[in-house]
């Protein structure tokens, strides 16, 4: 099999529209090796009694897994030398970290330095999620970006593979972690999700919560070929986001963590800025669909650092009939 090429081969190479500035491409590989340390400590967590809780709470209200806090800390130190990196915005800190005085053109980082860490202890995979920005203005101190404004996004997942997946506006690619050389390299060029699928990912037990859109939809999946899709479908769930996600752009599938009675007055579940937006670009980028319901999430305009927003995404043919669904319901009747 011919050698795959590297991370940084694949960027200086890369053919988007202008070529990649010089200071995207050391950003994106400084995001590379925070995620390859973080891997790593995963991998020897238990050598290094870091399983567990740190004892913390963060800006979430959540308790901090020690893991978290060091996955945290790793993109702040591996990261934070970018030359024009701006601010750090981070899942885990209540304020952006601003690094330098903001000039035009500057990157900010957005991300979650470890998705799904309630399945560390259980040997599941976990990820990293991260979003660029550009800063508008000299001084601008303004993070609220919508997500068509990223430049660059994607994750890491560590699981029987670590690999990284992104995109920088022309299509995703995947990069696996060689064993030994800690390379990455390019082994999943232009990734696509199926129109069609016959998967879906939600967490049934909020089933009495949910509205009727969502209800409906997920009831004629549980109906098979004896309902109105006539056709049977798998069910998948694996409390992180970075999992199903990254299975639904290798074979199909569609993913809802919707508003509901439960998380409406908080917004839904999943964060915007460092959650849906990279998610959603990554989703549109490999031809499928990304909404709160109706609306696009790349076209939601922030309204606070850590706002959550409802998400469904993945197939384009599934994703439309929810937001059919969901304008059904909002019809007068
Ligand atoms: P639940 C992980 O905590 C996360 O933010 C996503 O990665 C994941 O999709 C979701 O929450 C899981 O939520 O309600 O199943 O624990």
């Amino acid at each position: 099999m011919t050698q795959a090429i590297t991370l940084r081969n694949f960027l200086t190479h890369h053919a988007a529209p202008d070529g990649l500035d010089p200071d995207l491409i050391f950003l994106i590989e400084d995001i590379a090796s925070a995620c390859r340390v973080i891997g790593n400590r995963l991998r020897n967590a238990a050598f290094e009694g870091n399983h567990g809780l740190a004892g913390e709470t963060n800006v979430q209200g959540e308790d901090q897994k020690k893991l978290d806090v060091i996955a945290d800390e790793t993109f702040a130190r591996i990261c934070g030398n970018s030359r024009r990196l701006a601010a750090l915005v981070s899942e885990e800190q209540e304020d952006a970290v601003w690094l330098k005085q903001p000039e035009a053109g500057d990157y900010l980082l957005f991300f979650d330095p470890l998705d799904g860490s309630s399945n560390i202890d259980v040997n599941l995979s976990v990820g990293s999620i991260f979003s660029v920005c550009t800063v508008a203005a000299p001084g601008e101190r303004d993070i609220l970006k919508p997500g068509h404004t990223q430049r660059c996004a994607g994750y890491a997942i560590y699981g029987p593979t670590m690999m990284l997946v992104l995109s920088v506006g022309d299509g995703v690619f995947g990069f696996s972690c060689e064993y030994g050389t800690g390379d990455f390299r390019l082994t999943h060029p232009g990734m696509s999700i199926p129109e069609k699928t016959a998967e879906f990912a939600i967490n049934t037990s909020r089933h009495r919560l949910w509205d009727q859109p969502v209800r409906r939809y997920v009831e004629e999946c549980l109906a098979g070929e004896t309902g109105p899709r006539g056709r049977d479908f798998n069910m998948r769930w694996t409390a992180s986001m970075v999992a199903d996600v990254h299975r639904i752009l290798i074979r199909g599938g569609v993913f809802l963590y919707p508003a509901d009675e439960g998380n409406r007055a908080a917004g839904g579940k999943l964060r915007l800025l460092y959650e849906a937006n990279p998610m959603a670009f990554l989703v549109e980028q490999a031809g499928g669909r990304a909404t709160v319901g109706r609306t696009r999430i790349l076209d939601v305009m922030p309204e606070n650092h850590h706002q959550r927003v409802p998400v469904i995404l993945g197939s384009a043919e599934e994703v439309t009939r929810l937001s059919d669904y969901h304008a059904a319901s909002e019809k007068p009747a």
